[in-house]
């Protein structure tokens, strides 16, 4: 069976990210909002590296200011990730932006965020669940609360928190009080390192926060006792390969590290991160590891399972997920 129409697993998505421009400027057009600045004359997201990224990713989420945008922003990337055949998704989302830092707004947000989702699972056939997410350069005092509002909000959607950003800010042991809230209450956790971070962020992400997983993680690459230890210890990696490529950390497709991670052993998986800001989709991804490394269904079977293994979700989630995955196959 051909890839293509094989169900996919993506465990690296961020909420706001995902938001197709088409979406952002008619909101800004709805509220009266200038944010000409987030887009190009083609009417693409514009930025010109990493740190200005982060500030195009604010400014467009700015538009985004009660429940119901976040209802609509969840319809319009599960249409798009269900489009491309994507059975289970997890997604990043952060009080910070999503109820603007207000705790008691953002129970209204997720409610709104739940009840698309809930929705779509009947009609689209695709399974969404919540990985709440500080941010690193917005400092260690804000990730407190956000770790006690994930703890309290945990459930069937929220299954998870985790940390993104910045990796120049700060270290991950300044958010140790957030993971072990978070960790105590029985949330499963992620945290990005090992993209701008280099091959130590990912080592002081699993020595400080203790996470099961690493969103990115590449450039442990660059220190193969690392790479062992990885595999030895079955950390899965949420790769982004467009989204590296397209923010430079690689000059191309080919120089990317994934295949070299996996051959040596580590639990690789593949998401798209922010799909418009990378100009990418997970059948682009797939298209391009085809054409780059020579994947064939069976790498990409591999790597779809390998991905539901390290889902956060419940078992009979993951069982019944699985069942999809098999009568595909
Ligand atoms: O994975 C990419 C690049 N590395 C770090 N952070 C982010 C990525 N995509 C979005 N983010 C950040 C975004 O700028 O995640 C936060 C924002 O600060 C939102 S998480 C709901
Ligand atoms: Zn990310």
């Amino acid at each position: 069976m051909s890839w293509k129409t094989y169900p996919k697993v993506e465990l690296h998505l961020h909420h706001e990210g995902a938001a197709p421009p088409a979406f952002i400027r008619g909101l800004a057009q709805e509220k009266n909002v200038d944010i000409s600045k987030v887009f190009d004359e083609r009417g693409h997201y514009a930025y010109e590296n990493f740190v200005h990224f982060l500030s195009v990713y604010e400014a467009a989420t700015s538009v985004l200011r009660t429940p119901e945008d976040y209802a609509r922003l969840t319809r319009a990337v599960l249409e798009e990730s269900a489009a491309h055949g994507v059975v289970y998704s997890e997604t990043f989302l952060s009080p910070d932006f999503c109820g603007g830092g207000d705790v008691e707004a953002w129970r209204e947000y997720l409610h709104a965020i739940e009840e698309v989702a809930d929705e779509a699972e009947k009609t689209l056939g695709i399974t969404l669940r919540g990985v709440i997410t500080c941010i690193r350069h917005f400092g260690p005092e804000k990730a407190r609360p956000i770790a006690v509002c994930a703890a309290e909000t945990k459930g069937g959607f929220i299954t998870g928190f985790g940390i993104a950003g910045d990796e120049g800010k700060g270290k991950p042991r300044d958010f140790t009080w957030a993971f072990d809230c978070a960790r105590e209450a029985g949330l499963h956790l992620t945290a990005h390192a090992g993209e701008w971070g280099g091959p130590q962020s990912v080592r002081d992400a699993l020595t400080d926060l203790k996470v099961e997983r690493i969103g990115h993680g590449v450039r442990a690459i660059e220190d193969l006792a690392l790479v062992d230890e990885l595999a030895e210890k079955g950390v899965t990696l949420e790769v982004c390969p467009g989204s590296n490529v397209t923010l430079g950390l690689y000059p191309n497709w080919r120089r990317h590290p994934i295949e070299q991670l996996r051959e040596r052993g580590v639990k690789v998986t593949v998401s798209t991160d922010d799909p418009p800001f990378f100009h990418t989709t997970m059948t682009r991804e797939f298209e391009e590891l085809e054409r780059a490394f020579g994947w064939d269904a069976e790498v990409f079977g591999e790597i779809t399972r390998t991905a539901l293994d390290a889902a956060f979700c419940d078992e009979d989630t993951r069982a019944r997920i699985a069942k999809k995955l098999e009568s595909a196959e």
